[in-house]
């Protein structure tokens, strides 16, 4: 053994990062990587070497092997690893959702309710073998059935954002595997403690080697999965950009993919509407999780007559609102993911307000919030509210057309319903929607005329439950939709069998 070699160790209370090769926790070789608490000013909270090409390689050589071998287990013991790693993560949902908390920003409450998600959501897939596995036909000819069977595409490239680090990869992998396909996850670089916890789950569950592959590292990774030969499928969210590079690659290559991207999600109240409910919706939607959600409401479109009404009552539960350390119970909404984040929705605030957007709330350059300082780090923001001026759209407003993902909302005002669908649908994206009214008319139009995946009426834009379908219209998504039994169109091929007997009928 060579002495000199330098090993990390990570100091106490820094958790060690590996990675989850063939069924071995491994150290990496490659660069350093840490992941840091955006609410503390250099506190580290885990770190470790990065995964490197040949862990790839590797992986990918892993997941092969026992790809046949898993494809081949029923489904039902299939199910049962995953509601063994569904028990595993509700024991540990308070230490993980805290780590969650110190690693991402959400608050706890959020970290502890996402690690009890990602539960759910192993359970929902682990009964995958009570439902049904395919379809029978009649034949024309005597004696034939026709036979619709599902089978799993092979090897499979995860790739999941930091937003959600342990609900999206559960509402992948889960379905993933249990549909009998092998998988090589590469989380964001960022929150790469509570991917080792999923895969200790499953571990901790019996999931046989080779079956789950985890690597942790920077986005190259994700660029060397999507050209490695032996990719089956490729399922990614996060950004839009880095979603139409790889599902162009994918598709160059012929490898199915499915992408979950931006969002730029309204929220719609007509007059009618309970104002009270309302605003507390918007709140959430907008501000939970710091409006890190692709699925958070970032436009708001209010009905001229309540608009001002509903701007005072909202302002008013927003001086309420409790920005600092999200592992305090007392606050409501805690950093961006990073500095960087911040900086980014900092200039784009201020290219808003250049552009003509109203400050109605918070800011850029807001230090104090409701009397009180900041935290110092630059990583938090006050939450924002711009009001961009009427007439006819479109407006060229950065605030109105790009996905800030951050704590910032921004409102315009709607003569009526139909300028309210139509002030909805001026956007490229099309992923989730909420629309607040007590008219029944109103809500039948908005499900023909609103242009989104997903329609909350009278309640907030985010949110998704695993038993149906989630993902987006338009530019929010690629391919087959995720969860519910949407996610076996991805995970999942036909093959259409010709059935009879050996002998004439
Ligand atoms: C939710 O709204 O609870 O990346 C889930 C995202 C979405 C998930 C949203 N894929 O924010």
């Amino acid at each position: 053994m060579d002495m000199t070699q330098t090993r990390h160790v990570a100091p106490p209370g820094i958790a060690d990062l590996r990675h989850y090769i063939d069924g071995r926790w491994e150290e990496g070789t490659g660069e350093l990587l840490t992941s840091m608490n955006p609410a503390r000013n250099g506190e580290v909270v885990a770190g470790g070497a990065q995964a490197t090409t040949g862990d790839v390689d590797r992986a990918m050589a892993a997941a092969r092997a026992a790809a046949r071998g898993w494809a081949r287990t029923p489904m039902h013991e299939r199910g049962a690893v995953l509601m063994r790693a569904a028990d595993h993560l509700d024991a540990h949902a308070q230490a993980w959702g805290l780590e969650l908390a110190r690693e991402e920003g959400k608050t706890l409450a959020e970290g502890i309710g996402e690690v009890s998600r990602a539960a759910q959501i192993l359970r929902y897939y682990g009964n995958e073998g009570d439902r049904p596995a395919g379809e029978v036909f009649s034949s024309p000819r005597r004696g034939e059935r026709i036979l619709v069977t599902r089978k799993p595409l092979g090897v499979v490239g995860v790739v999941t954002p930091f937003n959600f680090p342990i609900a999206i990869p559960a509402w992948k992998i889960a379905p993933a595997l249990v549909h009998g396909n092998t998988v090589v996850w590469k989380p964001a670089s960022a929150v790469p403690l509570l991917a080792m916890r999923l895969a200790e789950a499953l571990d901790a569950a019996g999931l046989p080697a080779g079956v789950l592959n985890l690597l942790i590292g920077s986005g190259a990774l994700g660029n060397q999965l999507v050209e490695h030969p032996g990719l089956d499928g490729l399922t990614f969210t996060g950004s839009t950009g880095v979603g139409r590079a790889l599902s162009a690659k994918a598709a160059g290559r012929g490898v199915p993919m499915q992408a979950e991207m931006g969002g730029k999600n309204a929220a719609l109240v007509l007059a009618d509407a309970d104002l009270e409910l309302a605003v507390e919706q918007v709140l959430f939607g907008a501000f939970r999780s710091t409006g890190q959600k692709c699925t958070a409401t970032s436009r708001l479109i209010l009905a001229e007559p309540i608009a001002d009404e509903f701007l005072d009552r909202l302002h008013a539960r927003l001086d309420g609102w409790r920005v600092g350390d999200p592992t305090d119970p007392a606050v409501h909404m805690g950093p961006l993911v990073s500095e960087a984040a911040a900086d980014d929705i900092r200039a784009g605030i201020r290219t808003a307000v250049g552009q003509g957007a109203r400050l109605a709330y918070g800011g850029a350059d807001a230090e104090k919030y409701d009397g009180v300082a900041l935290p110092a780090e630059r990583s938090f923001l006050a939450p924002t509210v711009l009001e961009v001026p009427g007439g006819p759209s479109p407006v060229a407003n950065t605030a109105w057309r790009d996905e800030f993902f951050g704590p910032v909302l921004t409102v315009r005002r709607a003569a009526d319903a139909d300028d309210a669908f139509r002030l909805a649908n001026d956007s490229e994206f099309g992923l989730s929607c909420a629309f607040f009214t007590q008219d029944i008319t109103r809500i039948l139009d908005a499900v023909d005329d609103l242009d989104v995946g997903i329609l909350h009426v009278n309640s907030e834009s985010a949110g998704a439950d695993p038993h149906v379908p989630f993902g987006g219209a338009k530019k929010s998504g690629f391919g087959p939709k995720e969860q519910g039994g949407a996610a076996k169109e991805f995970f999942t091929h036909t093959t259409t069998v010709y059935l009879t007997g050996g002998s004439p009928a």
